[in-house]
């Protein structure tokens, strides 16, 4: 990668940094294709939940939010990690970063395979890594993959590095209140609010699973609602058929006997007497 010295001034609160500086950069040269790549990745995936919505398919991305990560951020990992300045773009994962946030935890691992699936079209992923069932010991969950992503700029084609992280409503409302004590405390947060962090975290994730839980009770009451509508259209379009060819005082029978099963919500009663009308009209049928 290329540096470029010039006389720009960046404002840090780092010392160590500030010789860095001298070294470098222009740095909105630097970012500028981080910038392209967050903005067209957050496009092509709004357009994606743009298509969920015109089919009325459940959409498994509910936001989606994309950033460049500051100056001071990037040299403040490079400088943790032990990383050159010549090995940034490479070694600093997630300068470009995108966060999909999704209703239930089943969409995550749905929104991990629609990223997999661009494969042969932009985006590739490099690594994997799953928050979710290895929590870390902060409480943290979320499901990460590191992306390569080809961006066309004035330069050419450069392949860049791209962080996005996939998590709940909850995860990320639990995220971003510890990621706000992290820099409230400098890092050190006080055991007692790490414990306390530990098992809102835990709460956080019991919400999850309590909306999954009433996700499949809502997705098993439509079915439900489904296949009743579809009984009594088909049980009323029989009677109908009934009319024109049985006698009289036996659909009249069969009329009360279908308002009475109606009546009762048995929906066992009501498929069972669908079948038994169905039989009855193709008796029908092959007499006349
Ligand atoms: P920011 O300000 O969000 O960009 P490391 O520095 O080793 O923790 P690494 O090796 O780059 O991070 O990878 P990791 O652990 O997958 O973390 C990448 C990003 O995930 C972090 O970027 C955070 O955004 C998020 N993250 C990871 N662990 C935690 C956590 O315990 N709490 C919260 N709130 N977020 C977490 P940055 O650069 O650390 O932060």
């Amino acid at each position: 990668m290329k540096f470029y010295i010039k006389n720009v001034i960046l404002k840090t609160t780092l010392p160590r940094i500030e010789m860095i500086f001298v070294l470098i950069i222009n740095w909105n040269d630097f970012l500028l294709p981080y910038e392209q790549a967050v903005a067209e990745i957050k496009l092509k995936l709004e357009n994606v939940t743009k298509q969920y919505e015109a089919t009325y398919k459940h959409c498994p991305v509910e936001v989606i939010e994309g950033r460049v990560k500051s100056v001071g951020s990037i040299l403040q990992k490079a400088e943790k990690k032990g990383i050159s300045l010549e090995d940034i773009g490479e070694k600093v994962e997630d300068i470009a970063g995108l966060r999909i946030i999704c209703r239930f935890v089943e969409d995550i691992e749905k929104v991990v395979q629609m990223i997999y699936d661009r494969k042969d079209f932009d985006m590739t992923v490099l690594v994997e890594r799953d928050y979710i069932n290895n929590t870390k010991s902060s409480g943290y969950r979320s499901y990460h993959l590191i992306v390569e992503y080809p961006v066309v700029a004035l330069g050419g084609r450069k392949n860049l590095k791209v962080e996005i992280q996939i998590r709940t409503m909850s995860m990320n409302f639990w995220a971003t209140i510890e990621h706000s004590l992290r820099y409230k405390y400098n890092g050190n947060i006080p055991d007692y609010v790490q414990e306390r962090l530990k098992s809102s975290a835990e709460a956080a994730f019991q919400l999850d699973r309590e909306m999954s839980n009433i996700r499949d009770e809502i997705t098993e009451a439509q079915r439900i609602s489904l296949t009743l509508q579809n009984a009594v259209n088909e049980i009323l379009n029989n009677l109908q058929r009934l009319y024109e060819v049985a006698e009289m005082d036996k659909v009249n029978k069969m009329n009360r006997e279908f308002i009475e099963i109606y009546q009762s919500n048995n929906i066992d009663k009501l498929l069972g007497f669908k079948e038994r009308i169905k039989v009855l009209v193709d008796v029908y049928k092959v007499r006349y």
